[in-house]
This record gives C-alpha cells, structure tokens and sequence, in this order.
C-alpha cells in the first residue's frame, strides 16, 4: 500500500476513501487539514464523486450546546437509516485541545458504527485556510458516500460566517439569557440562519430568548413563499425538541430543493472565485514581480517618476505574457 510515488498514494487513498474505508477517510482529512500537496491530487480524484451529500451548518456562541445536539441529531438521523459525518471546526480552542478531547469521546460514542465518521479540526492560525480545509473535508466526507455532513462551528465571527457558507443549510445554536449577543451576533451570523434553536430550554429565560429573536425577525421582510427562519426550543443533554429539529430540517431541504442547486452555484462560483484571485496573486509574487523590484517600483511611484497606472500596466503586460 505504502508507496514512496505520492500521487501513486493518492491514488488508491481515493479508492478507498471512495468505498467508505473510515482509515482511509481519517488519512485524507488529515492530509487536508496539513495542506499537504498530495490533497489537491486526492481532492481532485475524488471531486467527480461529490455532490451528493446534503451538509448542515451548526453555529452558535461558545458552551451553546452545539457538539450535544450534533450529537443527538447523528443519532436521529441514523434512525432514519442515513450515514452522517461531522467536522467540528473549533479555532478557539487549538493548544488545550478541550474540544478534540470531547470529540474523541463523542466518537466513541458511535465506535463500530461504519455509518457515522466524526473529526475534529483546529485551526492552523489562518482562518482563511480554515475555510478551504472545512470545505475540503466535507467534499471528503461527501465522496466517502455520508448521506448528511454536518459542519459544528463556532459562531463568532465573519471567518465563522464563511465556514458556514459551504453548509446547504444553517442551523444558529442560542442559548437562554444571551439577549445581548443577540444584538451582537446579528451583523454577522444571524442573517445566515436558516433554523434557530434556543438550546438548554430547561434553563430559566428560554421563551424570553425565544421572543427577542422573533422581534428580530419581525423586522425583516419575509416574501410570500419565502422560507421564514422557525425557532425551535430544545434541551440538548435530554433530546427534547430534537425531532422537531430534524423534521424541520427535512421540511427546510424539500422547501428549498430548487433554490438549492442556485445557492451551490454560487458558492462554486465565489470560490472558484477565491481560488483564482489566490493562484494570480501567487503566480505574480514568485514569477513575475520580485520583491525588489516591488520596492523599487514603490520608490519610482513615490518619487513621482512613474504613475501608479502606468506602473500596474507595465506589470500586467509581463504577468498574463
Ligand atoms: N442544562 C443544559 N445543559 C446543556 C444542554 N446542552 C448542552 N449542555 C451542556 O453545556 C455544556 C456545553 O456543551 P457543548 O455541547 O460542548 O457546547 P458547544 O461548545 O456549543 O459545543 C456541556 O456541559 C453540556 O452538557 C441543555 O440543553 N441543557
Ligand atoms: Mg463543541
């Protein structure tokens, strides 16, 4: 098996991650989460054989109670027969290593089930490549044949906000007495929910939060036949309120099937995107425009010797030669 060609690896790695081998799929999101260059070559084998899996975001504020929901919501959608992955993206936590500690324990959990594959993912200190990593992995669980990927973020941030936008469909984890991170979160990751849940309603102040989120709502109009976020009410460590979740979930998937496929296209498109800004800038910093000579067209422009225009004209014409 162990071969010292890489691409010849990386071959029979994808066949194996293709049959559903859970050794195989642990070796590939790890060479994704190492932005190992032998992870392009298996992306690309395995690309042609994604798509297929249905993959929902769950977000929310730190102790939410995110990794517990997930963790009912695999064992519900196992009960309906269908196999689920899980990334659980945590960049807060990447040196105490809290979370990967709770995910090993989550796993075992569902060990010896072959349908269920759960993975944690720190963060190697740039979220951007965070982003690329999670999207990677879930095309990874996708090719394994998971029926559902489910991505556990930390919702904080527009980085997080990003993560998100590979999921088809988001679900924001809040938890009773955060009426102010209500406030706070709305610029970024409220727009994004598609299901709120208000996690931990055994606690006092549930129907509260319940009520400052539909106020919220209230003030965004909701076109006829447009899908209108639910808020559900859930207590997580007991499983109340979870098959509502899921059975909203599936009522969310058939209400949105055909925006669907336009909200995968544009994602394609924004990464793609993404990817292509990123190649050029690349392409211009080792191949076409060293260092000093950056400088020195800095010290050209500075002085008045050359115009910026003019200076990124010259420039263009020896990059796309
Ligand atoms: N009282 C109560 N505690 C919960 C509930 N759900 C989760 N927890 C607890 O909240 C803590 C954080 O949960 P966790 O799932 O790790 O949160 P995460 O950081 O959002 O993933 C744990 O101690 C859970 O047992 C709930 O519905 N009610
Ligand atoms: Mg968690």
């Amino acid at each position: 098996m162990s071969s010292e060609n890489p691409a010849a690896r990386g071959a029979s790695l994808a066949d194996r991650v293709l049959a559903g081998d859970p050794r195989a799929i642990a070796r590939a999101l790890s060479l994704v989460e190492d932005e190992d260059p032998a992870a392009a070559r298996l992306i690309g084998r395995l690309f042609p054989q994604t798509g297929r899996a249905y993959v929902i975001g769950v977000t929310g504020p730190p102790g939410a109670g995110k990794s517990t929901l997930v963790d009912r919501l695999v064992g519900g959608v196992r009960q309906q027969g269908r196999t689920v992955g899980v990334i659980a993206v945590d960049p807060t936590s990447p040196f105490t290593g809290g979370a990967i500690l709770g995910d090993r324990i989550r796993m075992q959990l569902h060990a010896g089930d072959a349908g269920v594959f759960i993975r944690s993912m720190a963060t190697r200190g740039h979220l951007g490549g965070l982003a690329r990593a999670t999207d990677e992995a879930a095309l990874v669980l996708d090719a394994s044949g998971k029926d559902i990927i489910v991505i556990e973020t930390v919702g904080v941030g527009q980085d997080e906000v990003e993560i998100v936008r590979t999921a088809d469909m988001t679900v924001l984890v809040l938890v009773p007495g955060t009426g102010d991170e209500v406030q706070a979160l709305k610029a970024g990751i409220m727009e994004i929910a598609d299901v709120f849940v208000v996690n931990k309603s055994d606690r006092e102040g549930a129907d509260r939060m319940v009520a400052s989120v539909e106020a919220m709502l209230a003030l965004e109009p909701f076109p006829e036949g447009q899908w209108r976020p639910p808020i559900l009410k859930a207590t997580a460590t007991t499983g109340e309120g979870v098959p509502a979740l899921l059975e909203t979930i599936g009522r969310f998937r058939e209400a949105t099937r055909t925006r669907q496929a336009e909200r995968r296209r544009e994602r394609t498109a924004s990464r793609l995107r993404e990817s292509l800004l990123s190649a050029f800038s690349r392409h211009l910093n080792e191949r076409v425009l060293s260092r000093e000579e950056f400088n020195r067209l800095v010290d050209e422009v500075a002085a008045r010797r050359l115009d910026p225009y003019q200076a990124v004209a010259d420039v263009m014409r020896r990059a796309v030669k």
